[in-house]
């Protein structure tokens, strides 16, 4: 049954978690002749919605009003209608608690609320990055609650989500999708599902497999940088510039990947999805030291900027106590409005226990409000324009994300000092007695 709806494309498509990762599904399986049930917790994005607007900056009103209109797309936050679907796919939050831990109850609280309305031949997918074993333990004993048993009343999926917010080069429909089920018949469904809307389906042997992909992929991101970021370190001793290093590197055409050192690790995956991985293996007696040791570096790296900046102030015989620094960028990579654990957050927060006062400028975020509850940081700031009398009314500048809106040229000539923690004024030939790498 499941299977010919999904051919002939009259199954109903529920996707939990109407953000970043669950919109772009709602659009493609719209736009490919599905009715899609959009689910979210919040009445006011389901308004929005309704109102032809749209809450997230990379995806345009228009996408979805047409689908609503069409009655392709209808949102909703009646968790009852879960039973007219056919298929489900959950996209929630999985972040770390005040412990660094796994916070499952995004999760957990979603599948409480499909548990009541799951009924026989729903297959169900979870796509929010998590340790393995989430789909086969925690996802399936709540949906069970209500007699039905995973893999013969339902199938029971987990196919990780790869959405890059604002990546021009691949989209939804052409990022491979990595899936895997409790059941050979449930992968098969699975596969066909997401055949409809992505050019290339990858069906590993089991739900774990699935999920420890995903870990992989992102472990791979966050130790590679941790990497460059303590080379970074040694670098600066040796007097040696990384970031030359590394693009000579890079010119090998084979078994090289270029990562390149930063101010910090910032993002709501690449610091967070190893420690599910870090948590999870501990219930093995296993402890995942490559993982820990990158956090701890990705993180040292950040008091050492702090301590660059001090060393540039003290070349012009200053102390960082009362000294004014303008910090560029507060997001936590170029050319995107995301705050979430960005690096400038925790510098800012350690500089102006140093005594300094600090100010910044970003393009893309107008004013700091009060951050997430991850972090209790609480700064209320405003991003100061950047005009050649202000740069130069600080006495230092520190670049964290290196925008490409910034003009480099122009900074370093008015500033009185520069520290760069992106190689961002790789480019400029003036001054470049004012510039301290960082
Ligand atoms: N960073 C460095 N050096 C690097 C690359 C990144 O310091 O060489 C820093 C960034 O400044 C940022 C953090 O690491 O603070 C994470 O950056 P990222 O480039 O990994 O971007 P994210 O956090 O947006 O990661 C997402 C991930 N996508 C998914 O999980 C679906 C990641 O898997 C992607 O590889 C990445 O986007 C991407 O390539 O854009």
């Amino acid at each position: 049954m499941l299977r010919e709806k999904i051919v002939d494309k009259t199954a109903i498509v529920g996707v939990v978690g109407l953000g970043y990762v669950g919109l772009p599904l709602v659009i493609e399986f719209g736009n490919k002749g599905f009715t899609v049930l959009g689910f979210d917790i919040d009445p006011k994005k389901v308004k929005l919605l309704m109102e032809h607007k749209s809450y997230i900056k990379h995806i345009s009103a228009d996408k979805t009003a047409k689908l609503i209109d069409e009655k392709r797309f209808i949102p909703t936050s009646d968790y009852s209608r879960i039973s007219e679907c056919d298929a489900i796919l959950i996209c929630v939050p999985t972040p770390l608690n005040h412990h660094r831990e796994p916070d499952m109850s995004y999760v957990v609280s979603t599948c409480e609320s499909i548990s009541p309305y799951l009924r026989k031949g729903q297959l169900v997918s979870l796509e929010s990055t998590t340790y393995p074993g989430t789909t086969d333990e925690l996802v399936k004993e709540i949906f069970e609650r209500n007699n039905l048993v995973a893999g013969k009343d339902f199938y029971l999926v987990y196919s990780p989500e790869r959405e890059d917010p604002g990546n021009k080069d691949f989209s939804t429909s052409t990022i491979p999708k990595v899936v895997g089920a409790m059941t050979p018949e449930g992968l098969e469904n699975a596969v066909a599902l997401y055949d409809a809307i992505i050019g290339k389906t990858v069906p590993v042997s089991s739900t774990r497999a699935a999920e420890l992909t995903k870990l992989l992929e992102n472990i791979y991101r966050n130790i590679n940088i941790a990497l460059v970021n303590e080379l970074k370190m040694l670098c600066d001793r040796m007097n040696v510039n990384i970031w030359e290093v590394i693009d000579a590197a890079s010119t090998k055409p084979f078994g090289f990947h270029a990562f390149y050192p930063g101010p910090g690790l910032g993002g709501h995956c690449i610091p967070i999805d190893p420690f599910y991985l870090t948590w999870k293996a501990r219930e093995y007696d296993f402890q995942t030291k490559f993982i820990e040791l990158a956090g701890e570096i990705n993180n040292n790296v950040t008091y050492f900027v702090v301590q660059k900046v001090m060393d540039a102030l003290n070349h012009s015989k200053k102390s960082i106590n009362g000294s004014k620094i303008l910090m560029l960028g507060m997001a936590y990579k170029k050319d995107i409005d995301d705050l979430r654990e960005s690096p400038s957050l925790k510098l800012l927060e350690l500089l102006r226990e140093k005594g300094a006062s600090v100010e910044y400028n970003d393009p893309y975020i107008p004013s700091v409000p009060k951050v997430s509850p991850m972090r209790n940081y609480d700064f209320h700031l405003q991003s100061v324009e950047l005009t050649p009398e202000n740069i130069a009314s600080y006495d230092l500048v520190l670049i964290v994300t290196d925008h490409s809106d910034y003009d480099y040229s122009e900074i370093v000539e008015n500033a009185r000092i520069v520290v760069d923690t992106r190689n961002a004024t790789k480019n400029v030939k003036i001054s470049r007695d004012k510039i301290f790498m960082a």
